[in-house]
Order: C-alpha cells, then structure tokens, then sequence
C-alpha cells in the first residue's frame, strides 16, 4: 500500500479514539490528536517530511509510532488497543450524538459492548439517567438505531462502485470464465442502483456457480441455477448481485438485453418486429424461418439493425433510434485536456502540488488547475491571501519543472453564509481561476442560496460554479437552490457550472447539465479530487454527461488551453 498524509492522520486519530473509549488519560488522547492537526496543518506532503519532531505537537513516542507505521504498514500500538476494546463498540460511532468520551461512558458504566445491548439500555431508561445524556439524546439513538435496520431502496452508485471492483477482482481469478461484464444500471452509469448485474460466458456453469457463492462477503446465496446465481453481498448495505450464464455465442445479445435501460429494449424491439424479426436474451430470431442469429459483439449486434453503436449510458436518454442510423458524435475521455477542481496537502487533500501534476501528466492532461480551499473552511485548512501567494511560488516552480504541463493557480472559494465572497476583487484578480462554492449553511431559505449564488455569479473574477445544488447522493438533497434562475443567470454573466464527477456528487445533474447546454451556458467537469486515486473518476464524469448528450465545445476542459486562457480573462 502507498500511504499518504491522510493515513497517518487517520492513524493517529483512531488510536486516540480507541484510548478514549478505553477511557485512557486526556491528556494522552489530546496529544494524539494534537499530532494528527499537526500533520493535516502542515503543508508538506508524506514524502517531504523527513523529520515528524519538527511538526508541533510531535514527540520521540508518536514519531516512533508513525515510523513504524509507514515501514511496516501497521501498527502495533492500534493493534493492542483494537484487541483491548470490544469491537461493537466502534459500530456506535456512526449513531447521533455518539463520540468516544459518551461511548467509553455507555462501555464503563453500563457495560454496553454492541448496538443490540445499546437498544436495550436506552429503552430500560438507563442510558438515560447517565450523566451527559438527556432523554433528546436517547430519543435520537433510538430512532437512528430503528432507521439503520432499514436498507435503501436504491443504493448510491458511489457505493455500489467498490463492491462491483471487488467482484471483478474476484470474476477475474475464475479460469472457467471466458468473458464477463457489467450489465444493468450500474452498466448505465445511473446515480443510484437497486442491485448489481454480471454476464458471464463460460463452458462450465456448474464450476463458475460453484466458485460464485464461494465469493468473499456473501452472506446469503438466492438462487445457484445453471443460468443464474443470485447472492446477497454484505457492506455498509447489504446489495444483490446477479450472475448471468451464457455461451460465448449469446453473450453480446444478453449483455444488450440485461443492460437495458427497459425503454431501450421496447424501441429495439420494435425496430426488430418491423423487420420481421424477433429479439429474445439470447439472440435475434426470423419470425418467418425461425432461424436464431448471433452476434460476437454489441456493435455487431446494432448493427444487425442498421444502427451504429450506442454507449450504455444513453440508453436510457437517447430512445429516438433513427438518429443513431448516422454516426453520431458525442463526448469522450480523450477530448478532456484537464482537470480544472483538485486539492492538495496545502488545505484537505492528500498529495503535494508535485504529485497531482504528476498524475496530471501520466494521464496525459495538458493543463489543470489547483484549485485548494479559501480561508472560510478552516476544518479543510483553508489557505488566507498569504498562503495562496506562497501557494503560487510552490506551483510555479512545479510549473516550471514540466514543459509537457500548464498548471493554473486556482482556488475553490467559499461562498459565505452572509452572502458575500472569501476575497476581495483585487485579491481575486491574482488568481488564474477562481471557482466559487457553498460549502455552509445549507439550511437557508431559497432566498438567501439564490442571493449567495448570484453574487458569486455577478463577480467577474469568478469562473466555475463548483457542485452547484451541494447533494451527496443518498444522503442529502442540496440547498434550496432555483436551477433555472442560476442558469439563466450563468448565461448572462458567461459563468460555466461543474458538472462534478464524483458518483457521490454528479452535480450538475445529467437533467440540469442538458438544460445548461441548450441556454448557452459553458460547463467543465472535475474531479474534484482530494487524492492521485480519484483522477479516475474523470471518466465516470464523462460518461454522465453523455447521459445529459452534452457536446464537445460546451465543456471547456476539452478546450486548448489558448482557448481556455481566453475564457478566463473574459472580464479582465
Ligand atoms: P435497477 O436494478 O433498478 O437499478 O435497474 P436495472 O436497469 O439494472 O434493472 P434490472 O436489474 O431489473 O434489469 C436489468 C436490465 O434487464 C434492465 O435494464 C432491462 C432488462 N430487463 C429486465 N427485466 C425486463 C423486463 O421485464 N422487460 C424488459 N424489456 N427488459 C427487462
Ligand atoms: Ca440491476
């Protein structure tokens, strides 16, 4: 494993949690934690810390510890206290109100050890009568106790990604195997999926459905058939997973078939019946010979229809078919120059300047920007005028060092509560790119959003709207924002909108990218990226937009950078 700074900062926190609830000495618990700020304040990132003493807070003990933690990748001092501390106890962290000083209370005086023994105590009264609880705190455990039962409907693509890798990871590994894929919503690349979909193309189904309930996780198996397995995989929700057997011949037609959308499918059909043909899971049949075709691609298989090759994600938008019968031209990854939303260690994120640019350049950008957090947001450690202006000289020199690359010096501006900006006009001037972001009081009423937004949008420094409604899908809606009058508005002052690309956001959504796009209204989509990792996600952002059938020349990341240089320096 490569660490960064944000895994030894976890390490330093978690082993502070585990002495709390042990009930340790505070005085030790907040050197711990003193040590992890001390880190997260510092602008180097892992690798150009040759000396953790010299960080504030940091003595011989804990930089002893941290140094056994990069060399070996464990650390003994966690270890001892993960085996001293029951491990439900950890699982009362994601309750309300719940932190290690209430936990090590419920363990040390009433002996509550796991969630179970938690429901049972608040409902006898005795979590109560503790001290530092009132009956509002045991109201709030209880009903979030009852709510945590309950799995979601749908679950948020974003969570549903890693378990789908893990899969693969796992498909890979079968020798019976000859080919598998995605199929489904997560195919798709929808924001939320009900459950997870595989083709699979094997000569020995008995084999692969054998080694498939074997799968590391599966908790309960639905259905182990000669065409179908269907197990339940444990994770922070519990999600079905769905394996579809096929011979090689059929797997194009099956793939087609289970990735859907279900609208998609009626339109091929019907296409399908004009021409006197029928299409089943497994192939195309002529209605008058009853003869079955096959195809060894999907792209053969439109073709079958005249059609050329539709991408996954626009089949749940793109259902006039026609348009299909010319080549139609729409968004891809390559097309993308840069990335223009990344953090660095210099506020919350976990690589240096170096780092990003380097990822930059392997994944072949030809500009980005650095785009850290403003003074406002001091629990990511937002950078003040001073540290942005140090910040340049840190970029500059990167900048300098690569001729393949143009770094931009960005920042990520918060939008306050008040309705005013983090910077002033003549502040704002210095920077190459400046976007603008709500990151605090989500509660306010229409009115104040709308205000807030339209200043940002009014600034002529200002160049992105960043995740523009704030939702995380599945957990919270966004502020009460009026899409149509913030697009509108960007079109009128030429302010682009992100479209951010991590599944969680994928904000603008698709509907709203569309409607954007047919105003005139620029947009760029970012990653948004806290980590070298989440670069990746830039072709998840891509294919959503697809969704969305936003063009080319609409997003400005795909533009030169001449014309991009052009885009910033409109109102100059
Ligand atoms: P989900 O699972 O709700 O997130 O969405 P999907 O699209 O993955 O739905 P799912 O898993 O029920 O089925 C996968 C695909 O299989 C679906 O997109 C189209 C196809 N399919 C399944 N059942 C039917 C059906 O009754 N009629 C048609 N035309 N297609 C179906
Ligand atoms: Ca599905």
């Amino acid at each position: 494993m490569k660490m960064n700074k944000k895994d030894i900062i976890k390490l330093l926190e978690d082993i502070a949690l585990y002495l709390e609830i042990k009930g340790e000495n505070a005085f030790r618990i907040s050197a711990y934690r003193k040590a992890a700020q001390g880190i997260e304040r510092d602008e180097r990132s892992l690798p150009e810390i040759d000396d953790f003493t010299s960080i504030k807070g940091i003595g011989k003990g804990t930089n002893d510890t941290i140094r056994a933690f990069i060399e070996t990748g464990a650390s003994h001092v966690l270890n001892q206290l993960q085996e001293d501390v029951p491990e439900g106890l950890l699982t009362l962290l994601d309750l309300p109100g719940l932190g290690g000083k209430r936990i090590a209370k419920l363990y040390q005086e009433l002996s509550i050890t796991n969630k179970h023994e938690l429901k049972r105590a608040c409902e006898n009264g005795s979590v109560e009568k503790l001290a530092g609880f009132g009956k509002k705190t045991v109201e709030n455990i209880l009903t979030a106790l009852e709510e945590q039962g309950k799995r979601p409907e749908r679950i948020p693509l974003a969570l549903a990604l890693p378990l789908a890798e893990k899969i693969e990871e796992y498909l890979q590994t079968i020798d019976e195997i000859d080919e598998y894929s995605r199929a489904g919503s997560l195919r798709r690349v929808r924001e939320t999926v009900k459950d997870i979909d595989y083709i699979i193309a094997t000569k020995h189904r008995k084999q692969v459905a054998a080694k498939l309930v074997e799968m590391e996780d599966v908790k309960s198996i639905i259905a182990k058939g000669e065409t179908k397995v269907s197990v339940t995989v444990a994770g922070k929700y519990d999600v079905n997973v769905d394996f579809r057997m096929v011979d090689e011949k059929e797997f194009a037609t099956t793939l087609h078939h289970f990735t859907g959308s279900k609208e998609h499918n009626i339109a091929m059909r019907q296409r399908a019946k004009m021409r006197g043909e029928k299409i089943n899971e497994y192939g195309v049949e002529n209605e008058t010979t009853g003869e079955c075709i096959h195809f060894s691609t999907e792209k053969d298989f439109y073709g079958h229809f005249d059609l050329h090759y539709i991408p996954p994600e626009m089949r749940e938008t793109a259902l006039d078919l026609e348009e299909f019968e010319e080549e139609v031209s729409y968004l891809q990854r390559e097309m993308i120059k840069g990335d223009l939303h990344m953090h660095t260690t210099w506020s919350d994120g976990a690589q240096s300047v170096e780092e990003m640019v380097q990822e930059a350049r392997r994944r072949g950008y030809t500009y980005i920007a650095i785009t850290d957090h403003s003074k406002f947001l001091q629990v990511a450690n937002g950078l003040n005028e001073t540290r942005l202006r140090r910040q340049r000289e840190d970029i500059q020199k990167v900048n300098e060092k690569y001729d393949d690359i143009e770094v931009l010096c960005g920042v990520e501006m918060d939008i306050l509560p008040d309705g005013t900006l983090d910077f002033s006009d003549e502040f704002l001037s210095e920077m190459d790119l400046v976007i603008a972001a709500i990151h605090s009081s989500f509660n306010q009423s229409e009115d104040d959003i709308m205000k807030r937004l339209n200043t940002a949008l009014e600034n002529p420094h200002v160049d992105i709207i960043a995740h523009p409604t704030g939702r995380i899908i599945g957990r919270r809606d966004g502020y009460a924002v009026v899409m149509e009058e913030l697009i509108e508005k960007a079109a009128k002052t030429n302010t682009a909108l992100e479209i951010n690309a991590n599944p969680l956001r994928f904000d603008l959504s698709s509907k709203w990218a569309a409607y954007a796009q047919e105003k005139g209204v620029h947009v760029a989509i970012n990653t948004d990226a806290h980590n070298i990792e989440s670069f990746r996600y830039m072709d998840l952002g891509v294919r959503y937009a697809r969704r969305g059938r936003i063009n080319k020349d609409t997003v400005i990341n795909t533009w030169s950078f001449d014309q991009l240089q052009q885009f910033l320096r409109r109102n100059r």
